[in-house]
């Protein structure tokens, strides 16, 4: 089967292809060999010990364990044009560990291909209702006192094909369109201290320069409160498919304002209505009128350990296994996190693990002693807004099932008894 048809399982063949997912999934799993006190690997040198080991200096830029080939971005044919050049591919959060995504795991959303931009010839403008208008070099824009903040980015259409149900047996595809980083680069309020920035501006345009030339408008209250340009991503300069050399960071805030490639900025008295925030990233209610100027991806989680991928394969009744999972909300903090065995009739509470950042990936975990027993786990967040994570019937009762973005609902993942893990919709 191909990589994309493995992955890509219709709602239709649902039940079917779990099965031979599951199959694959198994194929791709040690089971750990009992352990004892005169292993070989323990007692003398292990094979890989016995000559010396290749020399440090091979892989210039390092690269992870070729045992770690599965780890891997994929792409969806959903949204796809082109030979995959606008397309998306999604990140591999059941392989995920703490909250940030290596940068060759961070998912790319792109509408006109990765563009390769010479940093060289890179120039930003800053026009409008501004007293000084400027464009600036790469090295000019990095003169700015500079700030470092960890933030995901989502993009808004992240489980956004599953209003109906489940479409995707695979935690990757129903919910990896989103990473987490640590970025630096300057935020635009400190720039606008030296430019000066008019009364009358209430609105700002961001603009690309790849062959999508995305444009998005910003209200200004965004702008000064916490958007930034951005150069750094997880210690180096930012990928070719996160925008290098800059784009737009906008935290907490749908993935498709995050105007990667950036060229200009300019202020207004009015929105711009781009084809991207009037066509698309609307989101459409029963009632026939969609909601525009919806910005905020707001309090979601999900369990990624299990998973379809990575189910609790050999794992025996009485043995202590780890439950865990991602938070995070585009409107602050997370408070906690409800845990249910029984699909959201019943919560406890999980903990929250490491650091618990603003508009950050915040992971969670949960000690549970294996019963045997089929589960259905669902995980519930709650923001220190004030927002909890609706059921399905919450949302659905206002949003209906024909809109994409912003889909928010608890999501449930059955636990068979034999421990293989399965996408379900429990309504309530
Ligand atoms: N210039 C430009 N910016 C863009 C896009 C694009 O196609 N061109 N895609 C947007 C969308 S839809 C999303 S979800 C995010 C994805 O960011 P990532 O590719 O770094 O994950 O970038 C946004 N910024
Ligand atoms: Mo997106």
């Amino acid at each position: 089967m191909s990589e994309t048809l493995r992955s890509q399982v219709t709602r239709r063949d649902f039940f079917k292809k779990a099965v031979s997912v599951s199959a694959i999934a198994a194929t791709a799993i040690l089971l750990p060999k009992k352990a004892s006190a005169d292993e070989p690997e323990i007692m003398h040198h292990a094979k890989w010990g016995q000559k010396l080991g290749y020399p440090v200096t091979y892989n210039r830029y390092g690269l992870p364990s070729p045992y770690e080939h599965n780890n891997l971005r994929r792409n969806t044919k959903l949204l796809a044009s082109g030979n995959f050049q606008a397309s998306i591919a999604v990140t591999p959060i059941h392989e995920s560990e703490g909250i940030i995504t290596p940068n060759g795991l961070f998912f790319s959303r792109s509408h006109g291909g990765v563009a390769e931009v010479d940093p060289s010839e890179f120039r930003l403008m800053i026009h409008g209702l501004v007293e000084k208008e400027i464009v600036l070099t790469l090295d000019q824009l990095k003169r700015y006192p500079s700030v470092t903040r960890t933030h995901f980015i989502e993009c808004p259409a992240n489980g956004g094909q599953e209003w109906r149900g489940p479409q995707f047996n695979s935690l990757q595809f129903a919910k990896g369109f989103m990473s987490c980083a640590e970025w630096t680069g300057v935020y635009i309020k400190t720039i606008l201290e030296d430019l000066g920035l008019k009364k009358e501006a209430l609105w700002m345009l961001a603009e690309g320069s790849d062959n999508s030339e995305m444009g998005r408008t910003v209200p200004v209250d965004k702008v000064l409160d916490d958007a930034m340009i951005v150069w750094g991503q997880n210690g180096e300069a930012l990928r070719p498919e996160q925008g290098y050399p800059v784009r737009l960071l906008l935290p907490g805030w749908e993935g498709n304002l995050c105007v990667k490639w950036l060229k200009r900025l300019e202020f207004a008295k009015e929105p711009w209505y781009c084809k991207e925030e009037t066509s698309k990233y609307t989101a459409l209610k029963p009632t026939g009128k969609a909601i525009q100027h919806f910005y905020a991806n707001e309090v979601n989680s999900t369990v990624t350990h299990p998973s379809p991928e990575k189910p609790w394969l050999g794992l025996k009744k009485g043995e202590i296994v780890e439950i865990q999972g991602l938070a995070w909300s585009g409107m602050g903090t997370i408070t906690g996190v409800d845990l249910s065995f029984d699909g959201g009739k019943n919560y406890v509470k999980a903990n929250l693990k490491g650091l618990v950042l603003q508009k950050s990936w915040t992971r969670w975990s949960y000690i549970y002693k294996y019963e045997g027993k089929p589960l259905l786990l669902t995980s519930r967040a709650m923001d220190d807004a004030g927002y909890i994570q609706p059921t399905i019937d919450q949302e659905t009762s206002i949003m209906g099932v024909e809109s994409v973005y912003h889909r928010n609902a608890v999501e449930t993942w059955e636990v068979t008894a034999e421990g293989m893990v399965n996408h379900v919709q429990i309504r309530s």
